[in-house]
């Protein structure tokens, strides 16, 4: 049996959305929601660096899809000036309910509010039956409703949810709130798609984190939330909702140390500088831009899902480089030390420098990356660093001319990272490999 293999590129820029084939009218947004959702720009107290207390440089999904969608999808008009909605919402978007620090009980109260609140002293609650009564004009207005609620919940008794005796009573209650919620959208709109989200669970966050540190009953209080999350599924699926999964975001921030996109890695602890890189805003609590991106991207998915609309995902090289303003090839460009292009072979071995990048072979000496084990088959090992910005695809042919990749029961990845490709019973058997940059 012969084995031929040589690098093999095919690279793909960042695809151009294609703005041009819509004919439809953006997808008009309704949200109800806390202060994941109440624009940055009305968040200072977090959205801002310290040295520039003024100016917010994060965005949450509301400010990432308006920025990034505004052909797909509105939240509607947008006031600059605070408090000039003349209810909860303040600022922002006409169809942004987020209001910070809300918890599912004060949802409750807007939807059920009287006439009677508004001669209430508490200016919050005289609030509740304007925005109550704008929600339901709204209502009729839009084409979706996103549910966005829970993390207050989950704060107000965090200690409770740890290291309680018994899951506390707020959880089941949260899941019992949004149902009212959902229920109260649906007697106001019949037939418009609604969104629950998922609760992110807060343990994930450094401000959390830092306060309860105890292994096991953090491990408790994570069990007893995703208890209360399937709960909220299901409550969601039995309404007919839609449910977005908001927190399998916050199970991969506890998962993934360091949490990285392509092989750029992001920063756990906050930082009062609020640059791209943290994972959260400067509080340690909000989510910086980044996993906002990736919320955004949940949020997107569950609205195609709920309507007829195509919003684009974002990919996770959008996500670098227009939302953030990093260089995608920025782990390529540090390995690479310099302006080397993916296609470059300065060492004139076969093999262009991101073949070489992914399989861990020097780009400047010429040097077979293979070996073959003794029972014949083909063994190399890959940078696990470089397979998180690109994929490998082995591809095999007997005849040079038609190829197709080899499959996956033949390949055999190690604990240790070595890869075994298991020889084909056509003979000849050629391979090569396809190396190219991740989305
Ligand atoms: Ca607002
Ligand atoms: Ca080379
Ligand atoms: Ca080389």
């Amino acid at each position: 049996m012969q084995h031929g293999n040589h690098g093999w590129i095919a690279c793909c820029a960042g695809a151009a959305l294609a703005c041009s084939a819509l004919d439809a009218a953006p997808l008009r947004v309704l949200a109800i929601g806390d202060s994941m959702t109440e624009e940055y720009a009305f968040e200072l107290t977090f959205s801002a660096p310290d040295s520039n207390p003024a100016t917010p440089n994060t965005d949450n999904w509301p400010d990432i899809l308006t920025n990034h969608r505004a052909a797909w999808l509105t939240l509607g008009s947008y006031r600059s000036a605070m408090l000039s909605w003349a209810d909860l919402r303040d600022g922002g978007f006409e169809y942004n309910y987020g209001v910070p620090g809300f918890k599912t009980a004060d949802w409750v109260a807007v939807c059920q509010s009287t006439v009677a609140d508004l001669f209430s002293s508490d200016p919050i609650v005289a609030l509740r039956y304007p925005t109550r009564n704008d929600l339901i004009n709204n209502l009729a207005e839009v084409n979706a409703v996103i549910i966005f609620l829970g993390g207050n919940d989950l704060k107000s008794n965090y200690t409770g949810i740890y290291s309680g005796p018994q899951p506390p009573a707020l959880l089941s209650q949260a899941v019992t709130n949004l149902a009212t919620i959902h229920d109260f959208v649906r007697s106001h709109a019949p037939a418009l798609p609604i969104i629950i989200a998922t609760i992110p669970d807060i343990g994930a966050s450094p401000d959390v984190a830092a306060k309860y540190t105890d292994p096991t009953l953090r491990l408790q209080a994570r069990s007893r939330i995703a208890a209360t999350n399937a709960a909220l599924s299901a409550m969601a699926v039995a309404r007919g909702a839609t449910v977005a999964r908001i927190d399998a975001l916050t199970d991969r921030v506890f998962d993934q140390v360091p949490f990285q996109l392509n092989g750029t890695s992001f920063i756990y602890p906050p930082s009062p500088v609020n640059s791209p890189r943290p994972l959260f805003c400067k509080d340690g609590f909000h989510p910086a831009t980044m996993a906002q991106a990736l919320i955004a991207d949940i949020l997107v998915d569950a609205l195609n899902r709920a309507t007829a609309a195509t919003i684009p995902r974002f990919a996770n090289r959008e996500i670098l480089g227009p939302v953030l303003g990093l260089n995608p090839d920025q782990p390529y460009l540090d390995w690479a030390a310099g302006a080397v292009g993916f296609l470059a072979n300065p060492d004139g071995d076969g093999l262009p420098n991101l073949a070489e990048y992914v399989l861990a072979t020097s780009p400047t000496h010429a040097s077979s990356p293979f070996a073959f084990a003794t029972n014949g088959r083909m063994r190399f090992t890959p940078s696990p660093a470089a397979l998180n910005f690109a994929t490998l695809i082995v591809e095999e042919s007997s005849n040079l001319a038609t190829w197709l990749p080899v499959p996956a029961t033949r390949i055999t990845v190690g604990a240790d990272g070595v890869w075994e490709i298991a020889p084909t019973t056509a003979s000849p058997g050629f391979y090569r490999l396809a190396v190219t940059p991740n989305p």
